[in-house]
């Protein structure tokens, strides 16, 4: 793929991540809405502040850039150095517990495992993985041990880990996909389904794929969630993407009119989007109104150097 290409692709990815989750944010925790509610909503706010989900994706890159790769013990310290910095981010609960547990001496690929039974399973470590799926795409099996390893910092519980690793590879094939290429659907479900180790998330793909027509948008949520759970997260971004390919506005508005964890699940299926369509794909009002923009851009084009 051409450099300049590559680049654009890499752009649309983190600001499209970012701003999926300023959009989400306004509906985190609300129920089902008709899209054109939220369109006249994105019209009317003037600023596209960001969470927790992209507060920690620029600590993913940062880190990632710092350390020309992965480095875990780096990865932590990155994460807390920034949550002290802005803790008002709207976390969830767990990060900030592994945080005081590292900090009290635990090594960073153990800490996470004292805080839940089995280790968390929430989404975090799946909303901030886009940068991994970005740099490592040309290479599955290293995509997947780097998102379970980053993931591992937080999130040590398999379905969370899982989760992570399904994010980063949605993001590399749609890196991997031209543009101007339509996406075969199908195709992509069934790289994602071969890809994933975890029975329920086999499933999940599949029932995917049995909704890709669907119009009843409360028969997708009761199928495959819009809550708080990496399971019932990640094949919901997935899908909102492959739902309407071609637009990055329709994906992050149909994601965020499916109330829950809407910043979360619109920031992925937007990373996911802007890694295929590129920056030009995302509208340039809301692109605008991104808080932080320039050293997003700043971050994407320092690790699309770092990758190519
Ligand atoms: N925190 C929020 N939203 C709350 C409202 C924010 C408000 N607007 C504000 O400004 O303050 N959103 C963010 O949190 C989610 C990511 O959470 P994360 O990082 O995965 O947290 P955690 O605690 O690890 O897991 C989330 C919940 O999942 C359940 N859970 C996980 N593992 C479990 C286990 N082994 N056993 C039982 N339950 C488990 C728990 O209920 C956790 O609290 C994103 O939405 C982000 O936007
Ligand atoms: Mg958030
Ligand atoms: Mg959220």
């Amino acid at each position: 793929m051409h450099k300049g290409r590559l680049k654009s692709k890499f752009l649309g990815c983190l600001i499209g991540a970012a701003i999926g989750d300023g959009l989400g944010a306004w509906r985190e925790g609300r129920r089902i809405a008709e899209k054109e509610d939220i369109a006249s909503l994105a019209e009317r706010v003037e600023e596209l502040a960001y969470t927790d989900d992209t507060h920690m994706t620029i600590g993913v890159v940062e880190s990632l850039i710092q350390s020309r790769g992965f480095d875990g013990e780096h990865m932590a310290q990155t994460f807390i150095k920034n949550y002290e910095t802005e803790p008002w981010r709207g976390y969830g609960p767990g990060p900030p517990r592994v945080f005081r547990v590292i900090k009290s001496g635990e090594p960073w690929d153990s800490a996470a495992s004292k805080i839940y039974r089995g280790g968390s399973f929430g989404n975090g470590s799946a909303m901030r993985v886009a940068p991994v799926g970005l740099l490592y795409s040309n290479n599955p099996a290293k995509l997947r041990e780097i998102a379970y390893k980053s993931s591992s910092i937080t999130h040590s519980h398999e379905l969370g880990k899982e989760g992570a690793a399904l994010q980063a590879y949605a993001v590399a094939l749609a890196l991997n996909t031209p543009s101007g290429e339509e996406i075969d659907r199908e195709a992509f479900l069934l790289k994602l389904q071969n890809f994933a180790q975890t029975q329920l998330y086999k499933e999940k793909i599949a029932n995917t794929k049995e909704l890709l027509g669907e119009q009843d948008r409360a028969r997708v949520v009761a199928v495959l969630g819009n809550g708080i759970e990496a399971l019932n997260s990640v094949p919901t971004a997935i899908y909102c993407f492959l739902k309407q390919p071609k637009s990055y506005k329709d994906s992050v508005i149909y994601a965020i009119s499916l109330g829950g964890d809407t910043d979360t699940i619109a920031s992925m299926a937007g990373a996911i989007s802007g890694a295929y369509l590129g920056i030009e794909a995302i509208p340039q009002e809301w692109r605008l109104k991104l808080e932080n923009k320039a050293y997003i851009e700043d971050l994407a084009e320092k690790l699309w150097q770092t990758a190519t």
